[in-house]
């Protein structure tokens, strides 16, 4: 957004924000956009005075527990019963988890924590038997944190809730919502393309048609946006396009794009872009 807004990628000032005061922030207007691991939902969508821009990661919850307490790959909800569940609060997390317990018969003690860190610390402890959040963290903290001396198994294999993730920011501000949406969108675009932070420059030398457009050349959009025509180009030499970026971040912690539903639409995913034109 950095680079696309204002051409530097480097001027951008991040705020960590737990679970439950990340939203507050948004309607403040202390930060712009809210990003990394938020759940777009009906409620968070209409009272909470957010919008929601295009879901870059399609995540779903799951759970983690010891091989040792008796659980596998193949373990379902109802096997949790008699446990202690630890979460964060002010998630949808520690929603869907009451809910599925309860449709599947599982009687559980939910203890809700602030952070991240309080969670992984009490189930490294024994102090719970499960934890649950969106797999992708699941994986992150089991590749991070798992102790030599346990094995961490994460289950169901289809997940229990869908929680697409992607930019928020305050409601109504259609101009920056469209900022926002369209920096993804030329991400998706320009990997689509094949289009990366090493060949966009040669690329954008010759491009015609969409990319052309995107790297800011004959028939852009961009400065009827507000932005410069060299917006997307920037974005893509100075970040990466949405492939990149994935792989960057992700493909360190064991999470591939490919057989997943956040493979392009072209290799029968969910990552689809409109039309740059
Ligand atoms: N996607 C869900 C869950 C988000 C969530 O649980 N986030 C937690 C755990 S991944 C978090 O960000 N914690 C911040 C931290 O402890 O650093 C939501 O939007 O409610």
């Amino acid at each position: 957004m950095a680079a696309a807004v204002l051409g530097d990628a480097g001027a951008v000032h991040f705020v960590a924000l737990t679970a439950t005061a990340r939203f507050t922030a948004v309607q403040t207007g202390d930060v712009d956009v809210l990003m990394r691991n938020t759940t777009w939902t009906q409620s968070r969508d209409s009272s909470v005075g957010m919008d929601f821009g295009p879901t870059t990661y399609y995540d779903g919850q799951q759970l983690m527990a010891r091989v040792s307490d008796g659980f596998s790959g193949s373990s379902q909800v109802a096997d949790i019963d008699g446990s202690v569940v630890c979460t964060n609060v002010g998630t949808t997390t520690e929603k869907n988890i009451a809910e599925a317990a309860l449709l599947a018969g599982a009687e559980i003690k939910l203890l809700g924590f602030e952070t991240s860190d309080e969670v992984y610390e009490t189930f490294i402890a024994g102090g719970c038997d499960i934890t649950t959040t969106d797999g992708s963290a699941l994986v992150g903290r089991k590749a991070k944190q798992m102790p030599a001396d346990q094995e961490w198994v994460i289950f169901p294999a289809t997940p229990i809730s869908k929680e697409p993730l992607g930019p928020t920011y305050g409601q109504n501000d259609s101009a920056w919502a469209d900022a926002v949406n369209w920096t993804v969108y030329a991400m998706i675009i320009m990997d689509e393309y094949g289009v990366t932070s090493a060949n966009v420059d040669a690329t954008c030398a010759t491009a015609e048609a969409e990319v052309a457009r995107l790297c800011g050349g004959d028939g852009e959009l961009q400065t009827a946006m507000g932005l410069s025509a060299d917006a997307f180009h920037q974005v893509i030499k100075q970040v990466g396009s949405y492939g990149e970026v994935y792989d960057r971040n992700l493909n360190p912690v064991g999470l591939y794009r490919e057989g997943s539903a956040n493979a392009g639409w072209l290799d029968g995913g969910l990552i689809y872009s409109p039309p740059a034109r």
